[in-house]
């Protein structure tokens, strides 16, 4: 971590005050900008979080489904939810280096690269995939189910889709010198340690197969065209497509290429429901608020979305009667596909259905995917302490005034 020097400079304009430069040097160089950012009253996100875009969850943002443009297939930077273990570190990108190392590289001592030379070194890719928290729907163990997680009482907004702008991790290992017999790889963050109890249990970091990062894995700088903003990992992150949330790791500043498995509190105590948790499962959200009103019509249209890690989604079922009777909605053609030659991975799909003559009163919305590998959602998901892969069809509460 010592090649990469994190900015002291003022965070959303505000000099650094005295009391912060103080701690930074008591506590360490990531918690000047902490101690600003706790003054400004925003301790953890820098981007801005309009309540009118975003649930603030203290260190977490979560996305609004009513505020998601319809016309809009990709997830701006600006409205993407944000998921930090601590604090958004503000980092330099001119002095940024990435480590790569461990004893799975023909050369053990590793190497070290900077922005400029990733950037020129190896063929730009562009990936459109769905990225997602592993505890999204984490509030409906709770409230659909009775059973409270621990957590972050996600409803369905930890997620959104991207075309990111990088590099292949293929590429980049294939360069450093890896060996066949590597099984393992792990990304650890520039973010400050994360404390679990009182105890640092160290930088956010998780291992995954080499297969993985063999095949979809990306190193990118970009979501959408734009550089990614402090928030979502500048200057550098992981990106493993359809995988849960966790894999993708921001400001990533090491990767540990191993022959045997790595491991980490991030994939044996947490994100682990009896093995460690990859690709995420199958999801549908109503672009709507929660307990919308909405103006009784002859005919109301209603939109949404479904995705699912493994594969792009077949059929959505939707039903407006509390889930007696269901129909397939209107899936519009695929809008999320990049212009660029390189683009692949997949996106949600974008649905539509028109409600007739609906009666005045309370109602429950419900829509059900299956992606084109015949995965679908379930009544009832199976719960774990944690919360995770709440994936069961959502009872979304309307009334029709
Ligand atoms: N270094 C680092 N990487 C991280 C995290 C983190 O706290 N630190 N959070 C992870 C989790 S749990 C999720 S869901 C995603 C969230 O990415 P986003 O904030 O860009 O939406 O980043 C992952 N990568
Ligand atoms: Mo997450």
């Amino acid at each position: 971590m010592t090649e990469n020097h994190v900015r002291r400079r003022s965070v959303l304009g505000l000099p650094i005050a005295g009391l912060a430069a103080a701690g930074a040097a008591q506590v360490g160089p990531l918690v000047g900008p902490f101690l600003e950012r706790a003054a400004a009253g925003s301790p953890s996100i820098i981007k801005p979080l309009p309540a009118a875009w975003f649930t603030d969850h203290g260190t977490n943002a979560e996305t609004r489904w009513e505020s998601v443009d319809p016309d809009r297939h990709l997830t701006p930077q600006s409205r993407l939810f944000v998921r930090n273990h601590t604090v958004t570190p503000v980092i330099d990108p001119d002095t940024y280096r990435l480590r790569i190392h461990g004893d799975g590289l023909v050369r053990a001592q590793g190497v070290s690269i900077g922005l400029r030379e990733l950037r020129r070194r190896f063929r730009h890719v562009e990936v459109t995939s769905v990225h997602e928290c592993t505890g999204n729907g984490r509030s409906f163990y709770d409230t659909q189910q009775g059973r409270k997680a621990s957590g972050t009482p996600w409803t369905l907004g930890a997620v959104g889709a991207v075309r990111w702008q990088g590099v292949r991790l293929r590429d980049v290992l294939a360069w450093a010198g890896v060996r066949r017999d590597a099984v393992s790889v792990q990304g650890a963050g520039l973010d400050p340690h994360h404390v679990d109890k009182g105890v640092d249990v160290g930088p956010v970091r998780r291992p995954f197969p080499i297969g993985k990062a063999l095949d979809d894995a990306l190193l990118a700088w970009g979501a959408n065209g734009a550089p990614l903003l402090p928030d979502h990992g500048f200057p550098l992150r992981l990106v493993l497509p359809g995988w849960v949330g966790i894999a993708s790791i921001k400001w990533l500043g090491d990767l540990e290429v191993s022959t045997s498995e790595l491991t980490s509190p991030w994939n044996a105590q947490w994100y682990n429901v009896g093995g460690p948790l990859g690709v995420n499962p199958v999801r549908s959200a109503w672009e709507l608020p929660w307990d919308a009103q909405l103006p009784g019509a002859r005919a109301l249209t209603l939109t949404g979305r479904s995705w699912s890690g493994a594969a792009p989604i077949a059929r959505v079922d939707v039903s407006t009667d509390g889930g007696t009777t269901w129909s397939p909605a209107r899936l519009h053609p695929e809008r999320g596909r990049g212009r660029g030659r390189r683009t692949s991975g997949h996106s949600w799909s974008q649905w539509s259905h028109t409600w007739r003559s609906p009666r005045a009163g309370a109602h429950e919305l419900l829509a059900r995917a299956t992606d084109v590998r015949g995965r679908t959602q379930p009544d009832i998901a199976a719960y774990n302490p944690n919360g995770y892969f709440f994936d069961a069809v959502v009872r979304h509460p309307v009334t029709v005034v």
